[in-house]
This record gives structure tokens, sequence and C-alpha cells, in this order.
């Protein structure tokens, strides 16, 4: 901190230092209490939820899967602002100033404590972050040189150099780079701590060895592109942090509407009898043609038989699946027991599911979106009734029963893809888990549909995948495309946006041919 600079600067400059000091010494905390009790991931998490679904929507669709790092710097943009804010006040109000600072730490626990799965020991980085950036800008005020004070003449005020004593300067200066240096070390142990903890996590994953299933899938589909590798399975959750569980740790709670209340833990699951399946998993929020959609071999045990042995009352018409971070996940409880093979997975593609994707145990539903059936880091299934509760996106509008609609997407070529004439394959895949799909038709601008062929699959819970040799002649053209399930019914041409229950439309994209 030069001492050059303007006074505004330099007060500004006190107050972002002093959040520094107190968001790593918060980090440093939550590290050791627990990743989500940081009142950055708190306040952010709050943000999410106060979030209008539109906003959420738009911020899904334009960014992607880099909504939730920018919403996180979006945050430490405005602490930024606000702790510079706080430093220029403390020019005049010291006192006023360092209330605002710890404020600022209070407003942090305020995010975490009313977080769904808070804990009140969540409070405690944040506490931590105003008494330290309190302090800390207390060590800075008292060291900064004599101000002019509000005489200073008009014209004169900025850019004022002001004069000190070189053992002053000094002083402000060891303060400064005390602090700065004090952050800093702080900031990089809990990235140790954090590394470590993840680790362990890491570690209990890596340990585990899944049964053989008692009932495994049919042969591998050798089609290229039928599975998605599971590095590459789209991640779509609320949550800022990833949940880092320990397998040994785990409990599931079957309670609520039954007459036993079950609790089992990760080896009595495993010890149910596994079951493999393919299944294609789609989230609600796809747009038409959209991304947010995987196919994978499961590896899972049947839910059904486990409620049953629960006894479920009569009534008890919602299954509200809770996750270790607070999530509910609402879906009727007759579509979990209707035979299909809805079923608490614990691995994708052979290995354990990865922490992104709901490790150790997630929910999963074939036929049903993704917010409804398939509920990550599952540790709580309450049997209970639609008319008691809402789930977290019903309480947002999304619609309570959540079956996928048939829909189908061009994967070749991409949209705006320049090709040579002559023959060129389009190719895609079509879904309508449950229902399996009957049918694909092409069309190319305003020909005729033509039914496309299809790659065989087993069942009817994963997509299809189909291609057509097309006869490409020179210029613009449009390709459209569109499935019909196994029931007969045709995917309808209207377009309808994801909210509330789904997006329905033909995927259509521009071509040009050389
Ligand atoms: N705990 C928890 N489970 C969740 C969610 C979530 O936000 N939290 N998101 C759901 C949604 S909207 C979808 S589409 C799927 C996505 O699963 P994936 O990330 O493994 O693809 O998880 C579901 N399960
Ligand atoms: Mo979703």
């Amino acid at each position: 901190m030069p001492i050059s600079t303007p006074a505004v600067v330099r007060y500004a400059l006190a107050g972002v230092l002093s959040a520094a000091a107190g968001l790593a010494a918060a980090e440093l905390c939550a590290a050791i209490v627990r990743p989500e009790a940081s009142p950055l991931i708190g306040i952010g998490s709050a943000v999410i939820d106060a979030t209008p679904t539109p906003v959420k929507e738009y911020a899904v669709r334009t960014f992607g899967t880099y909504d939730k790092p920018l919403l996180l710097s979006s945050i430490a943009v405005i602490v930024i602002i606000a702790a510079a804010a706080v430093g220029v006040l403390a020019r005049r109000r010291p006192r006023l100033a360092q209330a605002a600072a710890a404020g600022l730490g209070l407003l942090g626990a305020a995010a975490v404590l009313t977080r769904p799965a808070a804990e009140p020991s969540d409070a405690l980085p944040s506490l931590v972050a105003a008494v330290v950036a309190a302090f800390a800008l207390g060590a800075l005020i008292t060291r900064m040189p004599a101000s002019p004070g509000p005489a200073a003449p008009v014209g004169a005020s900025t850019g004022t150099v002001e004069p000190t004593a070189p053992s002053g300067r000094r002083r402000l200066l060891i303060t400064a780079l005390a602090i700065a240096g004090g952050s800093m070390a702080t900031g990089a142990l809990s990235a140790v701590i954090r590394g470590l903890v993840s680790g362990s996590s890491e570690q209990s994953r890596a340990a585990i060895n899944l049964p053989a299933p008692a009932q495994p899938a049919g042969p591998r589909n050798t089609s290229p592109g039928f599975y998605t590798p599971v590095a590459d399975f789209y991640r779509v959750d609320t949550a800022l942090t990833v949940p880092r569980i320990d397998a040994a740790q785990w409990r599931l709670r079957i309670h609520g509407m039954v007459d036993r209340p079950v609790t089992i833990d990760f080896d009595q699951l495993l010890d149910l009898g596994l079951i493999e399946r393919d299944i294609t998993l789609n989230c609600v929020s796809n747009e038409v043609g959209g991304p947010y959609i995987g196919t994978t071999r499961w590896l899972g045990v049947p839910l059904a038989p486990l409620l049953r042995q629960a006894g479920i009352h009569p009534g008890a018409d919602q299954l509200v699946a809770r996750s270790v971070d607070g999530m509910t996940l609402g879906i009727p409880t007759q579509t979990v027991l209707d035979g299909r093979d809805a079923m608490l997975a614990v691995g994708m593609d052979g290995q354990p599911l990865p922490p992104a994707n709901g490790f150790p145990v997630r929910m999963l539903t074939p036929g049903v979106y993704g917010y409804a059936g398939s509920c990550k880091w599952i540790t709580e299934i309450e049997l209970a009734r639609f008319a008691d509760f809402d789930a977290y996106w019903v309480r947002r509008g999304w619609a309570r029963q959540a079956p996928v609609k048939t829909a189908s997407r061009i994967d070749r070529p991409g949209a705006f893809a320049k090709v040579a004439a002559g023959t060129v394959t389009v190719a895609g895949v079509a879904w309508a888990q449950g229902r399996g799909i009957r049918t694909v038709e092409l069309q190319v601008d305003d020909g005729p549909w033509e039914p496309v062929e299809l790659l065989p699959t087993e069942g009817k819970d994963t997509w299809v995948q189909w291609r057509h040799p097309w006869r490409a002649t020179p210029g613009g053209h449009s390709l459209r495309v569109r499935a019909t399930d196994g029931t007969g019914q045709t995917q309808p041409e209207q377009r309808a946006a994801p909210f509330p229950d789904g997006a329905t439309g033909w995927h259509t994209l521009a071509v040009t041919v050389a």
C-alpha cells in the first residue's frame, strides 16, 4: 500500500484486505467443519434457491455447467465491492465500519444456517470471518497516517498526497503485508485440508468392490455412442460443492407413512442383491436438441421390495427423497412400485458412482425426469402425501408428475455443418423411456417424412440410435426429426419450453451442402 495513493483508495484496500483475511479464515474453518459451512458457498446456495426459475433456466441455458463458477465469482466481486465500501466508511466512522465488516460475516452465517441441511456448527466459519475481518480492519485503520479531515479545500480532496512520518508508513505496510501473507497461508492450508478430505472420500470410493449383479443385464450394446462415457455424463444439481461422503458412514432411512421404518448402511444395501440395467437419464431442463441426457449401464438395488418391506400406509401417494445436502425430490409412490426398474443405484459402467453423480448411493427411476426420480447423495426416503409436502422444484413451479416426454435429436451432421454433396449419414438418438421408440422419421426441407433405420436396443428404458443415408444436393437445407413411441404417439410439432414439465417440438437444424 504505497503511501502516495489517495486516502480513499488506501481505506478501500484496507477494507478488501480485511475481507480477504476474514474469508480466508472462514475457508480454513470450513475445510475443518465441512465445505458447505463456507460463507461464500452458503450465500451462493441461498442465491440459487432464491433465484426465480426463469432466471435459473436462462443461466443454465447460457452458461451451461459454468453457471456455478460464474455465480461464485459474481458473489466474490460483490463481496469485494462491499468490503471496499466498508473500508472507505472506516475513514470517517471506524467503529461503524468494523461493525459493518462483522455484519457481513453475520450475513454469511445467516445464509449458511438457513440451508436445509444446516447444523449449528456451520455458523462457525462465518463467525470467525466476522471477528477476523473486524480485527484486521481495526489493525489497519489505527495504522493509517492522519487524514486531512473533512475541512480539506474543495478541489484538493482527490489525489491528495498526505504527508506522514516514514515510521508510520512502515508500520502500516508491515501490518498490511502480515495480513495479506497470513490470508494467503491460511488459504493455502485450507486447500490442503480440503484435498485431504476429498482424498479420504476418494479412497473410500476406490476401496469399494461392487459385487457382481444377481441379475446381470444382457450383452453390452456394441454400437459406438450408445453408452455415454461416465466422465462425460451430464451433471445437473443445486450443489455448489459436491458432497463428499464416506461410504462407511452412509445410511439410508426409510420412514414416514410406513409400518416399520428401516435404516440400512452401504454393506447391508449391497447384500440385498444388485440388478444391472441400461437406462437413459435425462433432465427436464433439456431444450429440444440439448445435451442433458446420457445412457449408461447402472448397477443398483431394486427399490420396490425395500419399500414394501417397510409397509407403505395407504394414502402415502408421494415418495420424498432427501439428499445429504437437504435437497428434496418427490415422485408418485405408485410410479416406483409399478414394476419399472426403480433402484438405489451404486454403480455406473462397472464403477462406483462418481462423486458428482451421487456417490455413494442415488435413486434412479427410469421414465421420469431426474428432478423427480433420481435423488443423488440420497440419505432419506419419506413416504408422504402430495397434499402435505412439495419438493424443491415443485415449490418453484415445476410439475409434480414428471414422466419423460418422447423426444429425438439429430447429432450428425451438426447444426450449420458444411458437408460435401453425395450420400451423407444423418444420425442421432430418440427416447421415450418406459414406452420405447417405434419409429423415427426425418424430413429434409419440405419433403416427405421418411422413416430412418433404428439400431437394435434391448428394452424400453434407453435411447435408440438412428441413422439415415441422405442424398445431399448442393445448397442450404433444413433437417427435422420426429419420433413415435411404443404406444403410437408421435412427438408434437408444437414447441414448448422445458418449464414446467419438459420441452416439446421437433429438433430442426440447418446444414450447407457444397
Ligand atoms: N441431491 C440432488 N439430487 C439431484 C439433483 C440435485 O440438485 N440434488 N438434481 C436432479 C436433476 S434435476 C437431475 S436431471 C439429475 C441429474 O443427474 P446427474 O447429474 O447424475 O446427470 O439428478 C437429480 N438429482
Ligand atoms: Mo434435471
